[in-house]
């Protein structure tokens, strides 16, 4: 899978960090394949954060990834870099928990709040191919460089 998704969270937006954050992934060298900006609604919350259904932070975090519009996109790697767009993504965004991420991480360098860290990044390729269909079905497929 060259391909994982992400979301610059309703903070990266409502702090106007969307730029600086896909800027990091672009200097990377990963590319875009797909881009929205949408406010995520509750069901789809849900379903992307299933996982967490029942821990204590579960009803905060869906509060927050819907109260304002995030910017979800899809991101590409070269043909060379495997199976690991996931893995590169999760190393430029830092720990969870951004008081303890690393600087030079996006979580590093702009988060302090555990809830509101400011990206999403697919944390295996399995997650990046469901997370993908939920929410951009086929249009990301379409747009791959893989189709192009
Ligand atoms: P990551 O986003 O690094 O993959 P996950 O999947 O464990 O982290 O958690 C999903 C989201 O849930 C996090 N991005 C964060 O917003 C929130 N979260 C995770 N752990 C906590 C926690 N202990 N307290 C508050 N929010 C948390």
């Amino acid at each position: 899978m060259s391909q994982t998704l992400v979301i610059c969270k309703p903070d990266a937006v409502e702090r106007g960090l969307v730029g600086e954050i896909m800027g990091r992934f672009e200097r990377k060298g990963l590319t875009i394949a797909a881009l929205g900006h949408r406010r995520i609604d509750r069901e789809t919350a849900e379903r992307h954060y299933a996982e967490h259904a029942g821990k204590p932070f579960y009803e905060p975090l869906l509060e927050f990834i819907t109260r304002s519009p995030s910017v979800v996109m899809v991101l590409d790697g070269p043909a060379d870099a495997g199976d690991d767009v996931f893995a590169v993504v999760r190393t430029l965004m830092g720990a969870t928990n951004p008081a303890t991420a690393a600087p030079g991480t996006i979580r590093g360098d702009y988060g302090i709040s555990p809830t509101e860290n400011l990206v999403h990044g697919s944390d295996s390729e399995s997650s990046a191919e469901r997370e993908i269909a939920l929410f951009f079905g086929a249009v990301a497929a379409s747009n791959s460089k893989a189709d192009r």
